[in-house]
């Protein structure tokens, strides 16, 4: 099978790890939903098997968790009957093709993953071989579909670059095109999508601080708190893009305007440059609520029905498996499995 016959088919995951945040959604499901339709296949999965790597949940959280995910997911615009929306551990390739990407990748190229080194901080010996291990799952996640391209915010550019050598290195190895080096896709304004409190941090999920990020339930007056108290500096929004550069509260705050507007961040400099954050804030406070607000609520209704939230994960789940069996059959056999 020759590289050029692979199917454009889009695969991309979120760990059910607790809430969303803004940054989860510019960053991912917002371009999840935009590849959905004609060009691309598209697989989205919520990727449990990954949540448990840094911290114990407990099981009844964990489960919420997923539910919700997939709450946010189809509230945002992802559509069941368009996308494969399932949770990962229901597909147990994901897993076994793991197994062999972890005979694959070398310890050195692990060694290198920053987001490790980040999360596990001083305390690496005390991490879970889960933590260490997660980029050749997540290679896995991709490959197991023959994934051609997979939308992530900025942080995940390393763990895909892995999965592109682990890709390229099966191939050499047993002398087969059998995997695509996958393609990321980290595109629009804000792929990266910074801490409300310190502009130099990613906003995320796991953050102490509440007030460092946008919740996606979140309700318009924490959302207009928010933004009214982010770090800013005392300077007014330049009227250049350029005027940006090291100064890293603003351009995140044109950045998320841009985002959630659908537009650039120099268009929102033409519109914006100039005015006080007093002025600029409570335009996107608005601008953000009218954008989230109607998700939250959506998401709030399909979580009373947790029943149906099962089916479609499990609905998911059976032609998720339609796609990985016959990959993973195929693996086993270029690799050598009896019985395979
Ligand atoms: N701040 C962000 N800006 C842009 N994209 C982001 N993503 C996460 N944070 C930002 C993108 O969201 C997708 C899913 O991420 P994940 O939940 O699997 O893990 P993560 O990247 O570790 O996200 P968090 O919010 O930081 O979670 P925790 O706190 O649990 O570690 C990815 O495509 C990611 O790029």
């Amino acid at each position: 099978m020759s590289e050029t016959q692979f199917t454009p088919r889009v695969f991309s995951g979120i760990q059910p790890s607790g809430g969303l945040t803004l940054g989860n959604y510019l960053g991912a499901i917002k371009r999840f939903v935009d590849m959905q339709g004609a060009e691309f296949e598209t697989i989205y999965c919520m990727v449990d098997l990954h949540a448990i790597t840094a911290k114990f949940i407990d099981p009844a959280t964990l489960v919420r968790n997923t539910r919700e995910l997939c709450a946010g997911f189809i509230a945002a615009g992802i559509d069941p009957q368009q996308s494969i929306l399932f949770n990962q551990s229901q597909v147990p390739e994901h897993a076994q093709l793991a197994w062999i990407f972890n005979c694959v990748a070398r310890m050195g190229w692990m060694q290198r993953m920053t987001q490790f080194k980040d999360k596990a901080g001083k305390n690496a010996q005390n991490e879970s071989l889960g933590l260490f291990a997660y980029p050749a799952l997540m290679a896995a996640d991709i490959l197991i579909y023959h994934a051609t391209h997979v939308p992530v915010g900025e942080d995940q550019r390393q763990h895909l670059e892995l999965t592109r050598d682990i890709a390229a290195k099966f191939n050499h190895d047993y002398g087969v095109e059998f995997f695509p080096i996958t393609e990321p896709v980290i595109e629009g304004a804000a792929t990266r999508v910074m801490s409300l409190r310190d502009g130099t941090k990613k906003m995320s999920k796991s953050d102490a601080s509440d007030m460092s990020r946008i919740n996606m339930t979140d309700d318009a007056d924490a959302i207009a708190t928010k933004i009214r108290k982010a770090r800013t500096d005392p300077e007014p929004l330049p009227s250049e893009l350029d005027g940006l550069d090291d100064r890293p509260e603003a351009r995140n705050l044109v950045n998320i305007f841009a985002a959630l507007a659908d537009s650039s961040p120099e268009a929102v400099i033409s519109e914006h440059g100039g005015q006080q954050f007093s002025a600029f804030k409570p335009v996107l406070a608005d601008l953000a609520v009218a954008k989230l607000s109607p998700m939250s609520g959506e998401m709030s209704r399909l979580m009373a029905d947790p029943a149906e939230i099962d089916r479609i994960l499990a609905h998911g789940a059976e032609q998720a498996r339609e796609l990985t069996a016959p990959i993973l059959k195929r693996t086993y056999e270029i690799v050598g499995m009896v019985g395979a």
